[in-house]
């Protein structure tokens, strides 16, 4: 892998030539990023020129991990376009992230904390933090996760709490919550922070991008949030009025277990537990999993599992049983 050092900052040919990118494939995926901000396929040249560092000045990224499954990072590493050395490179300058940097012990938290104290950087979270018994059920680098997120949230220029454990607690926060852990906008709302919530378990990669270049095209403006602090932008709509089942739904035409004959026929799985009409997420439209630079390969109804609710607040104990309705 070869990094552009040095090359101007306009010559995105160049940039994605380098790495061997087809800038056509480039652009498909910039336009899928454009129509999931809802700005239509126009919109995409901007989101070519944000992605390969065109922007202005990248921002420098600090990455935390708290209680999770790392299913967060895995959803974002497996963006398959754009690489990701695209986007932690020439879109944002990430100083640190645990599961992919180089360093380790010393040199990482010294990454960490000369960043922190520059200042003029974004937070990205993912995972809940586990507040019970003074933080101690987790630690990195002999300090609570519970401490260094307040060190470093507190003076974030901007907060995106990435995946529902981040955002309100998730799998962590399950009862009877054990350790206590709760998501960032909980626990550190009365610290001043306001956390740009992108839930989802995992949570799309395409939000994450799409939020990081609406950052990127507005001067640092943040897109406007819903009640639960998520992005209209991607959060504005229910799973169930995007889905392509939905004709079926109003039919009356529902599947009564997985190994029917309905089911097969794509009926809807409102009756097999199916969460969608109480969950909001652009799963139907944006989908899971891009592959060979086709942005968007399935999603959990179309490849026929019920939509489990996995981005609204307390998912696991509010959504479930999962597959009763
Ligand atoms: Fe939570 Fe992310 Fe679910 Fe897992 O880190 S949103 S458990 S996919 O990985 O935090
Ligand atoms: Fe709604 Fe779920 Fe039925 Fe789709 S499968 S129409 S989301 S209830
Ligand atoms: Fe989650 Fe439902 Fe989408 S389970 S991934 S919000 S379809």
């Amino acid at each position: 892998m070869r990094f552009a050092v040095g090359l101007a900052r306009d010559d995105v040919e160049k940039r994605l030539e380098e790495r061997g990118i087809d800038r056509r494939e480039f652009l498909k995926y910039c336009t899928a990023v454009a129509v999931a901000m809802g700005m239509g396929p126009a919109f995409a040249p901007e989101v070519a020129k944000a992605l390969t560092g065109g922007a202005g000045k990248r921002p420098n990224v600090v990455y935390l991990h708290n209680a999770e499954c790392t299913g967060c990072s895995e959803a974002f590493l497996r963006t398959s376009d754009p690489y990701i050395d695209v986007l932690l490179l020439d879109t944002v300058n990430c100083v640190y992230q645990e599961t992919i940097m180089a360093a380790a012990g010393d040199a990482a938290e010294k990454a960490l904390w000369d960043a922190v104290n520059a200042g003029d950087f974004i937070a990205i979270v993912e995972g809940a933090v586990p507040t019970g018994q003074n933080g101690n059920f987790g630690k990195v680098g002999n300090h609570t996760m519970l401490e260094i997120n307040e060190k470093v949230l507190t003076k974030a220029k901007a907060v995106i709490a990435y995946g529902t454990c981040a955002a309100y607690g998730g799998v962590q926060a399950a009862a009877p919550n054990p350790t206590e852990a709760k998501g960032i906008n909980d626990c550190y709302g009365s610290k001043g922070v306001v956390a740009i919530n992108i839930p989802g378990c995992p949570p799309n990669p395409v939000n994450l991008v799409g939020t990081i270049v609406y950052y990127l095209t507005n001067n640092g403006g943040l897109p406007e949030l819903d009640d639960q602090g998520r992005p209209k932008l991607f959060f504005g709509k229910s799973v169930h009025e995007q889905c392509e089942r939905l004709k079926h739904f109003e039919n009356g035409e529902f599947a009564e277990s997985f190994d029917s004959e309905e089911a097969r026929k794509g009926w809807c799985l409102y009756n097999l537990g199916c969460k969608g009409p109480s969950t909001y997420n652009n799963c139907p439209s944006v989908k899971f999993n891009s592959f060979d630079n086709k942005p968007g390969a399935n999603w959990p109804v179309q490849a026929g599992h019920p939509c489990i609710g996995c981005s609204e607040p307390n998912f696991w104990d509010q959504m479930s049983p999962f597959y009763e309705s």
